[in-house]
């Protein structure tokens, strides 16, 4: 063992050391609009590790967050690190249902809430067997404790010793069905995604200050928002409320980010509200990230033109903790996923497991140093995706001669009309080329014969005409072939999507 493999002295103590104690390592955007420096932080955590110790908290075991995007996530998540234990950032948006199983499921022995989810998480907590205390951040209603009660007069605790190879934390992954899967990340992978995307795609560095849309409970927002900045000292916005184009608009004038993670849907809702409204965004980003899923062309292209910024849109699994394929600065062909990320490998495979060639469609298996350690108490799973070195992502993909990778569906999305695979993306990113559609999902249904077609669900852009709903058909033959236009197209005021903006269309499929 060597207390260094403890991610928490890298990215918490280290910036004590090189003279970063007063520096800001984040800022709230909203609430009390508090900041904390990573002096602040180094000790915050420190008093949260005392506070476990004093509580009795053993290592391993788990400390459930569900924490908006505010002071205390950072200060938990890093302080149970340095106890030993096990922090679990749950999606701050889930049912009481899910919060039950999920909870029961972690056995966490202490769970931290913002205030402001109580109401829904209560319930959930009512039969909880193993949940030891309840900290609630901000008033602390009865049968819990307060937060601030918790770790007042704690001592500061040292980082414990952990091996890079042990255990560091668990993120709940929401497949299309079933109950979320616990997924377990060790020591090393937070410091490998930040020295591969984070250091070598993105090229961030102290001086840059990082909003993300993604909260920090999702994989992709722990990266952007936390180990990102953090692996290098710089400094992150967070905003706890709900990222509508208006809020971006008003923390790109006020917080002046240079680096913007956003997903799809966002990126969407802001180029057509700033394309209503008209002018020039006020601005400072010289980056912007997109996942969560594949970005249309239209979209990045749009935004690119509007912000005088590219979007690196790439893919990454909360397997994987974050991005393995991605576009790069100064090399971005939207429509693309790009190539794999330094010290990542990505293949394509056949349901054999042979390697496909350039232009054919397969399922894209991803090797790299950030893979997750398996799912909590789901063998069977756990060995159909971790193949040994070897990570399944469930994403269809094409190569192309050039060796970028695009983007088909989700393996369970894709299907075949007249015997030729159809991905719903692409005759999603078809439809979004006409000038009055904002979203669009795209499903197989069965016609009169029995026969898989592609049926098309579309949100239009505000004051448009539903009419125009006949011309897609068109629109779609003439872009895209013949067979693969949508025999059925229905509008409707929002697509079904994960709290993390991937639309899913195993909610559409059989919806008529
Ligand atoms: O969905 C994605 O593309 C993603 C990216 C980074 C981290 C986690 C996820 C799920």
């Amino acid at each position: 063992m060597h207390a260094s493999g403890n991610a928490a002295i890298y990215f918490v103590d280290r910036h004590i050391d090189e003279g970063r104690g007063d520096k800001i390592a984040f800022r709230e955007a909203d609430g009390d609009r508090r900041s904390l420096t990573y002096g602040q932080l180094a000790e915050e955590t420190a008093r949260f590790a005392g506070a476990l110790d004093r509580h009795g908290v053993r290592r391993e075991e788990r400390v459930a967050m569900i924490v908006r995007d505010q002071i205390e996530f950072p200060v938990v998540f890093w302080g149970a690190l340095k106890a030993g234990a096990i922090p679990v950032p749950l999606n701050t948006l889930l049912s009481t249902d899910i919060y039950e199983a999920v909870l029961n499921d972690s056995r966490a022995s202490i769970l931290v809430v913002s205030q402001e989810l109580w109401e829904v998480v209560a319930p959930a907590v009512a039969d909880n067997r193993f949940l030891r205390a309840i900290l609630v951040i901000g008033d602390a209603p009865k049968g819990t404790e307060s937060y601030r009660a918790f770790v007042e007069g704690a001592e500061l605790a040292d980082t414990v010793e952990a091996h890079e190879d042990e255990l560091a934390f668990w993120l709940y992954s929401s497949g299309s069905t079933g109950l979320p899967k616990g997924v377990r990340h060790v020591h090393s992978s937070l410091r490998a995604t930040a020295d591969t995307f984070g250091a070598q795609v993105l090229a961030i560095d102290e001086g840059d200050t990082v909003y993300s849309v993604a909260k920090l409970f999702f994989a992709y927002g722990l990266g952007n928002g936390m180990s990102f900045p953090m692996s290098v000292g710089a400094t992150t916005v967070l905003f706890g409320g709900r990222p509508t184009p208006d809020a971006v608009f008003d923390i790109m004038k006020t917080e002046r980010p240079t680096i913007f993670c956003g997903v799809p849907t966002l990126y969407a809702a802001v180029v057509a509200a700033q394309e209503a409204a008209g002018g020039m965004p006020d601005h400072t980003i010289r980056i912007c990230t997109s996942a969560g899923e594949a970005l249309p062309r239209e979209i990045g292209e749009r935004w690119e033109k509007l912000w005088g910024a590219e979007i690196i849109d790439g893919v990454g699994s909360t397997e994987m903790l974050h991005i393995f394929l991605s576009n790069r600065p100064g090399d971005v062909v939207y429509g693309t996923s790009g190539i794999a990320v330094p010290g990542y490998e990505v293949r394509l495979v056949d349901e054999h497991d042979e390697d496909l060639p350039d232009g054919e469609v397969g399922e894209l298996l991803v090797r790299g140093p950030s893979s997750a350690d398996g799912y909590w108490n789901r063998r069977n799973k756990s060995q159909s995706t971790f193949a040994g070195h070897w990570t399944r992502t469930g994403d269809k993909y094409e190569r192309t001669p050039d060796g970028r990778y695009v983007y088909c569906g989700r393996t369970d999305d894709m299907f075949k009309v007249s015997g030729i695979w159809v991905s719903p993306f692409e005759v999603e990113q078809a439809l979004i080329e006409h000038p009055a559609v904002l979203e669009a999902a795209v499903v197989a249904r069965a016609d009169e014969k029995g026969l898989d077609k592609p049926a098309a669900y579309i949100v239009l852009k505000t004051g448009a005409d539903p009419s125009i709903a006949g011309d897609l058909k068109d629109l779609v033959k003439d872009k895209i072939g013949m067979w693969k236009y949508p025999r059925w197209i229905e509008v409707v005021d929002e697509l079904p999507k994960t709290a993390t903006g991937k639309i899913q269309r195993y909610k559409l499929r059989g919806a008529a």
